[in-house]
């Protein structure tokens, strides 16, 4: 790897008469499009990675979080690719607005019971427990080119995060 991108992927969580659930966005085009994951994308100059988080956020969904929790780190690197992403991965609990359909994401809660893995990044299965057992979390993964299949991972507890 020679260089990094810096990205977010936020979840944020709702109780539905008791019942707890996660907001996945259908990722209507760019990188992983197809699959059901949480929101965020690149870090701008002069943000920070907070900043980056709200934004992508609001601009993906239509919510604005006033509290985001630092959940996790991820490291991924692709066959033959030496850009390596740095993906920070954030909780929020409370916000404000209406989630709504944008460009890029169809909006949708899911019960935690009912996580469409199938349809994710094959990573986030790995991870999820950790991450729903609110634990801070890293992980890292390397991918074939085909961006589908992992060669070779590991995931820890980081409290000190
Ligand atoms: P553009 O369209 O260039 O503005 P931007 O929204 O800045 O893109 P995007 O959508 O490419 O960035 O960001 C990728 C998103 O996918 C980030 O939220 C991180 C997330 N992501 C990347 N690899 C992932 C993986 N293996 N597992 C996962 N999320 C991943 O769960
Ligand atoms: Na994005
Ligand atoms: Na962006």
């Amino acid at each position: 790897i020679t260089s990094k991108k810096v990205l977010t992927l936020v979840f944020v969580f709702g109780d539905f008469d008791g019942e707890r659930r996660v907001l996945l966005g259908m990722k209507k085009r760019g990188f992983g499009a197809g699959y059901w994951n949480g929101f965020g994308g690149k870090v701008e100059k002069g943000e920070t990675i907070l900043e980056g988080a709200v934004r992508e956020l609001e601009e993906e969904a239509g919510i604005r979080v006033s509290h985001l929790e630092r959940a996790g780190m991820l490291w991924f690197h692709f066959e033959g690719d030496p850009t390596g992403l740095e993906v920070h991965v954030y909780r929020g609990e409370t916000f404000e607005g209406v989630v709504s359909e944008t460009e890029e994401m169809r909006p949708e809660w899911f019960s935690l019971d009912k996580i469409p893995f199938h349809i994710m990044w094959p990573d986030d299965q790995i991870w999820w427990p950790v991450f729903v057992g609110n634990k801070k979390f890293c992980g890292r993964f390397r991918f074939a080119k085909d961006q589908k299949e992992i060669l070779a991972h590991d995931v820890g507890i980081f409290e000190s995060l």
